[in-house]
C-alpha cells in the first residue's frame, strides 16, 4: 500500500531569516492608528504600542504585523508621512528589544522602504504589491511579502460584491500575482499569500473561503489567514469587535484544519493556546 503523502513543510524566507512551517504560527495585530475596526485609538500611543509588541512576543507572537492606517470597510487612506511617524518609533523599538519578525502593514512603497529599513523583515501589503515600486521596493532589500485578494478598495469594497466562485477567483488573482511579483525580481520563496477574510466580501463569500482555503493549497505557499474580531463574526453570532475572541478562536481553528499556516490574531496568548491544542491534535494530518 503507498504511504499516505505528508504535506510538505513550507518556508518563507524574509528580510531576515526564513519561517519553517512545521506548526501553525501566529502573528500579531499591532495597530498604531486611531481609528482601527477593532482597537483604534489603544495604540497610538508608541510607548504603549511598544509594550503590547513586546506582551504579544512573550505571549509567543511569531510575527508582528505592525500598522499605521486602517484598511477597515470605509476607510479613507491617510498621508505616507502621517503612517510613518506612527509606525516608525514602533518600528525601532520593537527591532531593538525583541528578536520577533516584524511585518510592517503598508499599501505604501516609501512606508515599506522606511519600515525595512527600520527593522521590519515582511511587507504585509492588502494591495498585494499592485504598485510597481513596491514589488522594486521588496526584491531590493530581499524582504518577505504577503499577498493579499481585496475587491476594489477599503472606501468601496463592501458595496456589493459579487464572485462567480469566490474560491477560484481568489486562487486565480493569487497566481497571477505570485507570477508577476517573482517576473518583478521577489523570489516565489520570499511569498505568503492571503485570501483576504472581510475584503470585499459578504458574509457567505468569507465562509465559502474558509471552507474552501484547501482550495489555495496548489499555490505552494504558506496561507495567512485573518479572521480575528471580523465582522462576519459578530454579524453571524453578535458581539462587538472585542466580544468576539470565542468565534474568533474557533474560525482560525477551523481555517488551520483547511490548510492555513499562519493566522493574524489580535489575541495573541489566545490564539498561540488554540493553535497549539489543534497542533498536537494534529492539523495537518
Ligand atoms: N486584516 C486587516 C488588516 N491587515 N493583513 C492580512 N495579511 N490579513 C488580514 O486579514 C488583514 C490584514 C484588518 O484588520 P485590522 O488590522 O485589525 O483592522 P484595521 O484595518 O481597521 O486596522
Amino acid at each position: 500500500m503507498d504511504a499516505p503523502l505528508m504535506p510538505r513543510t513550507l518556508t518563507w524566507k524574509h528580510l531576515t531569516g526564513e519561517i519553517v512551517l512545521k506548526r501553525t504560527h501566529v502573528m500579531g495585530v499591532l495597530n498604531v492608528t486611531p481609528d482601527s475596526f477593532s482597537d483604534g485609538g489603544r495604540y497610538l500611543d508608541p510607548d504603549v504600542a511598544l509594550l503590547h509588541g513586546l506582551e504579544m512576543a512573550d505571549d509567543g507572537a511569531d510575527i508582528i504585523d505592525v500598522g499605521g492606517e486602517s484598511t477597515r470597510p470605509g476607510s479613507d487612506p491617510i498621508p505616507a508621512e502621517e503612517e510613518w511617524k506612527r509606525v516608525r518609533p514602533v518600528l525601532e523599538g520593537l527591532a531593538q528589544r525583541s528578536d520577533v519578525p516584524l511585518s510592517i502593514d503598508t499599501r505604501k512603497s516609501e512606508v515599506a522602504a522606511k519600515a525595512l529599513r527600520a527593522g521590519a523583515s515582511i511587507v504585509n501589503d492588502v494591495t498585494a504589491l499592485r504598485d510597481p515600486k513596491m514589488v522594486q521596493v521588496v526584491a531590493r532589500a530581499g524582504a518577505g511579502a504577503i499577498l493579499l485578494h481585496m475587491r476594489g478598495e477599503p472606501k468601496t469594497m463592501q458595496e456589493r460584491p459579487e464572485y462567480r466562485n469566490v474560491v477560484d477567483e481568489i486562487r486565480s488573482f493569487l497566481e497571477e500575482r505570485i507570477s508577476k511579483v517573482a517576473a518583478g525580481g521577489v523570489p516565489r520563496e520570499a511569498l505568503a499569500v492571503d485570501p483576504g477574510i472581510g475584503f470585499g466580501k459578504t458574509v457567505e463569500h468569507n465562509l465559502q473561503l474558509l471552507r474552501g482555503l484547501d482550495g489555495l493549497a496548489s499555490l505552494d505557499r504558506p496561507i495567512v489567514v485573518g479572521v480575528s474580531r471580523k465582522s462576519f463574526i459578530g454579524n453571524i453570532a453578535g458581539g462587538e469587535p472585542d466580544e468576539r475572541l470565542p468565534g474568533s478562536l474557533v474560525a482560525a481553528t477551523f481555517a488551520v484544519l483547511r490548510g492555513a499556516h499562519i493566522v493574524r490574531a489580535h489575541d495573541v496568548y489566545e490564539t498561540v493556546q488554540a493553535m497549539r491544542i489543534i497542533d498536537a491534535l494534529g492539523s495537518h494530518a
